[in-house]
């Protein structure tokens, strides 16, 4: 196992980092991550011992482990995220903007002395293959053993990430502490954290880069390589460097003739994205393939094409919701060799969930440990429960989904949870109509973000809380693409709606694996067999254009889910000149122009 930094790695940069780091963290001892498998299992047993981890019972789920984290630490913290720049204009307004040298003033207050009586942990990991030109390398410094066990899964880490940092490599520093300094002979605590959100900190530095999380242990708060690294920190690298990094899916769709086109696409948290990019499609002959469910990073190749990789390695699914019935391949990708956190504990020693799609245990013990029965009228489950599972445990994880390339996207969805109005599907007429799509997202809010349901949330590209710079400026970059390869090559555009209500209430799409009748329209659209209509709005399927064999849905429901609605869409207008003149200057005029010529189009 490994240990000494100075022993393994001949960094002259990573080790003056790490000898400053100490010097403020102050923590007992210090242990680098080799990524072995006997460096998990130990950091497992080490986590049991620490009462952190519940071992899950071996035969119903094997090598898997239940974290319960405290109840003040349950999800990522935005109005705790920051984006530290010199300029507030550089931020943009959808951003926390705090002056960059104030804000690293306090860090080193506040990090200072934090891991007493902790050990720290170096994680160095990679977002991508290993040695790709495209991956980036961070190294995560942590007094969270959970994080540890987590980063492996969900990462690419230890050694041979060292090896290709080589002696002068670029790395991003990524320092994180759960705020929980213990003093000698202090009993320690399951999940230590700090407990005052206010005191809670997730910090971008983006002019040097690196990343200060401090205070919280959970999730995108404190595994610095998914929310943070690789999005927002590098989608502010991807714009000086010309290439995006995306909230986005990508899956693989295959024809029954065995033809590939790989779609990416983008939807607010809480829209099924997990459950679409892996889904198992109910029409005859049609397959998906999952090359990622959360994130993705794409350059123009020397084709001219736009290719996509997925930087991580695991899937940090919510778990309420997850059944064989809404998504059987992440049931199965979570089978084993999986961290869950705040579900509930059945008493034979297996996890349990709401809408898991098997019936409530007469008893369990509940994500805070209490005892729990179905008439307590509670949740067994946080809303937010999670759990980590390798990717090449999902049975359809794609051949390509590690290939350093990436592959070719042919299409993009955008999408959100809207109850009226958006259509089920809508193609862009171009890109500028496509990214003027992708700027106008959003989603209505459900019980499960915890705020007023049914608001509509704006949510461009679905990178609102992941956009590390301006936003108007982020616009532009996806508008720059058009100039730097031939229309045709880019990716088609198509807006989703899988959420539409009737008048009563209830969904007018089934959803789920009926979700490939979209899909496959859309790959006909690439192919250029897909028969369409103009509307003010974008093409839409002609009739009978989409595929609804023995699918049991009215004529009327079918009306509903593509109708264009001209009131609904003046509003939609109305709304988004709004949420426009945020930008200020820095929106691009192209979108202003797409906006008019829908307003004239609608009449
Ligand atoms: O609450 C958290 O820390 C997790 S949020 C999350 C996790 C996996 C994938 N996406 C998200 C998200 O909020 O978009
Ligand atoms: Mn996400």
């Amino acid at each position: 196992m490994a240990g000494a930094l100075d022993a393994i790695t001949q960094h002259k940069g990573l080790l003056a980092w790490l000898t400053e780091v100490v010097e403020l963290l102050k923590p007992d001892s210090v242990y680098t991550c080799d990524g072995s498998e006997e460096e998990y299992k130990y950091m497992c047993d080490l986590l049991v011992e620490q009462g952190t981890f519940t071992p899950l019972n071996q035969t119903l789920r094997p090598d898997s482990f239940l974290a319960r984290s405290h109840p003040s630490d349950v999800a990522r913290v935005e109005d705790r995220t920051f984006i530290a720049v010199a300029d507030m204009n550089e931020a943009g307004p959808t951003n926390n903007w705090v002056p960059a040298r104030d804000m690293k003033d306090k860090m080193l207050r506040i990090f200072k002395n934090c891991m007493e009586g902790r050990t720290m942990y170096v994680i160095p990991f990679s977002m991508g293959p290993v040695g790709s030109p495209f991956s980036k390398i961070g190294i995560e410094v942590t007094d969270s053993p959970y994080v540890v066990v987590n980063m492996s899964i969900m990462t690419r880490v230890g050694l041979p990430v060292l090896e290709a940092l080589g002696e002068c490599g670029d790395f991003i520093p990524c320092i994180h502490s759960i705020g929980a300094p213990l003093a000698p002979f202090q009993a320690d605590v399951p999940w230590p954290c700090e407990r005052d959100p206010k005191h809670k900190y997730i910090v971008h530095f983006q002019e040097e880069p690196s990343i200060w999380s401090y205070g919280s242990g959970y999730g995108g708060n404190a595994l610095l390589g998914k929310k943070c690294l690789a999005l927002r920190v590098a989608s502010s690298m991807a714009k000086k460097e010309g290439w995006l990094a995306e909230h986005m899916l990508i899956l693989g769709l295959t024809s029954p003739e065995g033809k590939t086109h790989y779609i990416a696409g983008a939807f607010p948290s809480a829209c099924g994205k997990t459950n679409l990019a892996m889904m198992l499609p109910t029409l005859p002959g049609w397959t998906v393939t999952c090359v990622g469910d959360d994130i993705a990073w794409m350059r123009l190749g020397e084709d001219g094409r736009l290719y996509a990789m997925n930087p991580e390695t695991g899937f940090f699914g919510v778990a309420p919701g997850t059944s064989y019935a809404s998504n059987p391949n992440a049931m199965e990708s979570a089978k084993s060799n999986t961290i869950f956190t705040n579900t509930g504990l059945t008493d034979e020693g297996d996890v349990w969930w709401e809408d898991m799609g098997v019936a409530a245990p007469a008893h369990l013990i509940d994500w805070e440990g209490n005892d729990w029965t179905p008439e307590d009228g509670r949740k067994a489950a946080h809303p937010n429960s999670r759990f980590t599972a390798p990717a090449r445990q999902c049975p359809v994880i794609d051949p390509k989904w590690q290939d350093p390339a990436g592959v070719p996207i042919s299409a993009f969805l955008f999408g959100g949870r809207r109850a009226s109005t958006i259509p089920l599907v809508n193609q862009a007429f171009d890109w500028e109509h496509g990214v003027f799509m992708g700027s106008a997202a959003g989603s209505e809010t459900t019980a499960a973000n915890l705020s007023k349901t049914g608001v509509l949330r704006h949510d461009p590209f679905a990178m609102l809380p992941f956009c590390g710079y301006n936003m108007g400026d982020y616009f532009s970059h996806w508008l720059s693409f058009a100039g730097r390869t031939d229309a045709e090559k880019l990716p088609k555009v198509f807006f989703v709606n899988w959420f539409r209500k009737d008048d009563d209430g209830k969904f007018l799409w089934p959803g789920y694996g009926e979700n490939s009748r979209v899909l496959k329209w859309i790959f006909e659209r690439v192919e250029g067999t897909g028969e369409a209509v103009e509307t003010p709005i974008g093409y839409l399927p002609a009739p009978g254009a989409l595929d609804l064999s023995g699918l049991d849905i009215s004529d009327d429901a079918m009306k509903q889910l593509l109708a264009v609605e001209k009131e609904g869409w003046l509003n939609e207008v109305d709304g988004l000149s709004k949420y426009y003149d945020e930008f200020g200057d820095r929106l691009p005029a192209e979108l202003r122009k797409q906006l008019a010529a829908l307003k004239e189009r609608l009449g």
